[in-house]
């Protein structure tokens, strides 16, 4: 027997990008570990991880490249061969393309691995082809723009300094969810007598161990952040020195808020006057804090507005200057690279129509011309993305031919007319950065790919060969499309020569301050937005979406928000829950007034779908506000998923998803109160 320990790094859409030791024995992995040598990681994964090579090994792993056998959707298929396999992949494109163009094509993909290469592995021969382009706006987006809004390329403080801190406040992020190593810096605060705060609609694990749980409204910070800073002039709070020195715009934003209606700031945050001014006390009572912002909250129609709010108010209390436990973050932004050595959009014919990842639905049954064809990697977006039911709709169409590179038999998979079989993160090389901390490292294969896998590296490069083209991107091998990115990365130390970037090793960013602080050389905060035609230039109560229409309302009386469960990845991983539909959390008010038993089966419904969850009546959430954690895979005879119920419509800022505010209400249910 040989046993081997390789190190690897999670590929995961999660903030904390671990370092992982794989034990192989004779060939096989038997053990997934955190890394001790990886600062960050600390030595510890998550549970999620820890069984990691039972998918790997699994019944439900795609193998072998299949034929559809049987209708859209039924998930049957024939094995054929790689050859046959892209053969007429190659021939498919390039008649679709011929007979309806370029923009007929769209590429559908995001982040099932985080590696640059992965990720982007396929836009080089759609750009060629001159498909559809995608907005990949599913995530961050919003938030980013938000934050850029008001901060400019400012990256965020490092979590190292939050274990400092006299007061954390986890601001819609569920930090024992989806970012567990995060709290250990919450834990080493607390230690010392910090205290944790945590601003979210229902009461999260995060919120069960905080100090102090505020139940804000969905889509309410925005209200509640400027409600808190209209305390802090009111009574001087603000950290003067800061916004002298180091800040501009600020009159304006006081010249607002002096204005500002405490009645519509109380409504729409859905917290009292009271306990903004105990936030505002707090928060300005202690210099030593630090706001860990999460991207939940900006998955609303004014969520960009709420982000740069947020911004603006770290910024009346002086946290962009760092010190000892003082800070911001939101994503860490640790090195930046040119995307284009990835993507090659000069192999582009010319401008062609771009398609927001959010509108997949729309794209597929509305747009014109239509899209013909649809090649799906990395991504699963019968589950994951919004109006889910529009997204099958369109994939059931005839005309339309789709590809889908999976690891496992998704819900999107089972829609494939030609199924083609991944690799993991085990199984190829790539380069991780990370957006919850500062560290990168490259990967080799810790094992031979199982089957007949390929990486979506290694598929392209096959694709684009037999489609004769020979681009530079086209004759890369994987180290140079690594080697080619790495040389544009801004954030590595000054000196590091690239060739000594090999696996096991993980390099420091060089953007972050040890000190916490996150405005740059002479760099001023803005409270006044720059650049921006149309859009408030300081931040200010803005339009709420779904949830303040008095038509929708009346039917569908009931927000909804849609959050991450502790054992899912979105929804990576929901083989291992057959028939699991997920919870929603009523209130026992909401419960009592429509009936609705504990451990009952519900059917949630509005406009757009349904979808079915196990009630569970708890005080956790707050009345007329419904929570289900999870994106899991329903059964046929279930509905739809959970994206059955949420909307296609976009944030404010960035093209963002408005996932967490549906209107919805109890099927077969009659209100009795
Ligand atoms: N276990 C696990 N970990 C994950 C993921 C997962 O699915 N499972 N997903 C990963 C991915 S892709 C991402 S982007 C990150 C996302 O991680 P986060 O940044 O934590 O964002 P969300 O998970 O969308 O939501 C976090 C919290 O925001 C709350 N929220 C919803 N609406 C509002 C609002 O209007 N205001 C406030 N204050 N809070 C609100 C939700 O109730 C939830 O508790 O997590 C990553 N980590
Ligand atoms: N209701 C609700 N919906 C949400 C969210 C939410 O909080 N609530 N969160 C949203 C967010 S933040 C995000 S980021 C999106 C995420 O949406 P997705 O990026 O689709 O993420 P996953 O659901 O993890 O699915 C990724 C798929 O990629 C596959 N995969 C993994 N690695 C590879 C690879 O190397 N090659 C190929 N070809 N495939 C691979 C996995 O097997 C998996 O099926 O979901 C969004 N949808
Ligand atoms: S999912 Fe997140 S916490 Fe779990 S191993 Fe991957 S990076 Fe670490
Ligand atoms: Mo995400």
């Amino acid at each position: 027997m040989t046993i081997e320990y390789k190190r690897t790094i999670c590929p995961l859409d999660c903030p904390d990008s671990c370092g992982m030791i794989a034990t192989v024995t004779d060939g096989r992995v038997t053990r997934l570990a955190g890394d001790r040598d990886h600062t960050y990681t600390n030595g510890f994964i998550c549970r999620k991880m820890q069984g990691y090579h039972d998918r790997l090994y699994g019944t439900d792993r795609v193998l072998f490249p299949q034929l559809r056998a049987g209708k859209k959707g039924e998930g049957r298929f024939r094995r054929i061969g790689w050859d046959e396999a892209l053969d007429m992949l190659a021939e498919r494109l390039r008649e679709i393309a011929a007979r309806f163009g370029g923009e007929s094509i769209l590429p559908y993909c995001y982040a099932g691995n985080m590696g640059a290469v992965s990720r982007n592995a396929g836009f080089p021969l759609f750009h060629k082809l001159g498909s559809s382009q995608l907005d990949q706006t599913i995530c961050s987006a919003t938030a980013g723009a938000g934050w850029s809004r008001q901060c400019g390329e400012l990256p965020g403080c490092p979590p190292e300094n939050a274990a400092e801190a006299e007061l954390i406040v986890a601001w819609g992020v569920n930090i024992r969810v989806t970012n567990i190593h995060f709290w250990q810096y919450v834990a080493a605060a607390r230690k010392k007598g910090g205290r944790l705060v945590v601003i979210d609609p229902y009461r999260n694990e995060t919120a069960r161990a905080a100090d102090l749980h505020f139940p804000v409204l969905p889509g309410g910070d925005g209200a509640l952040a400027l409600g808190i800073m209209k305390v802090l002039i009111e009574r001087s709070l603000v950290d003067r020195q800061f916004i002298d020195r180091e800040t501009e715009g600020f009159a304006g934003l006081a010249e607002y808020l002096a204005g500002a209606d405490w009645a519509e700031l109380v409504k729409d945050s859905g917290l009292s006057r009271e306990q903004m001014a105990e936030l505002a006390v707090l928060m300005s009572r202690t210099k030593k804090t630090f706001f860990r912002i999460g991207i939940g909250l900006s998955r609303h129609s004014r969520g960009g507005m709420a982000v740069r709010s947020i911004a603006s108010l770290a910024a009346c209390l002086g946290l962009f200057a760092g010190g000892p436990g003082r800070g911001v973050l939101l994503t860490t932004g640790a090195f930046r690279g040119e995307k284009a050595r990835l993507a090659w959009p000069s192999l582009a014919p010319g401008c062609t129509r771009t398609v927001n990842m959010i509108h997949l639905g729309h794209a597929l049954t509305t747009l014109t011309p239509p899209v013909k064809a649809l090649f799906v990697y990395n991504c699963n977006p019968v589950s994951v993305s919004p109006d889910a039911s529009s997204v099958r709709k369109g994939l059931a169409r005839e005309d339309l031919f789709t590809v889908v590179h999976e690891q496992v038999m998704t819900p999107t998979a089972r829609y494939a007319d030609l199924l083609l079989p991944a690799t993991t993160f085990l199984e190829n090389r790539d380069i991780y950065t990370a957006y919850g901390h500062f560290y990168l490292g490259v990967t080799s294969p810790v094992i031979e790919p199982v089957g007949e896998t390929r990486s979506n590296f290694d598929l392209f490069q096959a694709l684009a060969k037999k489609m004769g083209f020979n681009d530079p991107p086209f004759v890369q091998t994987c180290e140079e499309r690594i080697a080619d990115y790495l040389g544009s990365l801004q954030g590595l130390p000054e000196g590091c020569d690239i060739k000594e970037i090999t696996a096991g090793r993980y390099i420091h960013s060089t953007n972050s301050r040890s000190d916490g602080r996150v405005l740059t050389g002479k760099g001023k905060f803005h409270f006044a937005a720059v650049g921006l035609s149309g859009e408030p230039s300081v931040c200010r109560l803005t339009q709420a979406g779904e949830s303040a229409d008095p038509d929708l309302l009346s039917r569908f009386p009931f927000r909804l928000i849609v959050p991450p469960h502790v054992d899912l990845l979105n929804s990576t991983f929901g083989e291992r829950y057959p028939g699991k539909v997920g919870d929603v959390l009523v209130h026992p008010e909401d419960a009592a007034t429509w009936e609705v038993e504990d451990g009952e089966k519900v059917l949630l419904r509005n406009h757009r779908g349904s979808s079915v969850r196990i009630a569970r009546v708890t005080t956790d959430t707050r009345p007329g506000v419904l929570v289900t954690e999870g994106i899991f895979w329903p059964t046929e005879d279930e509905g739809g998923g959970i994206n059955d119920l949420t909307s296609q419509k976009l944030a404010d800022l960035g093209g963002g998803a408005t996932f967490h505010e549906s209107l919805v209400t109890f099927a077969g249910k009659n209100r009795c109160g």
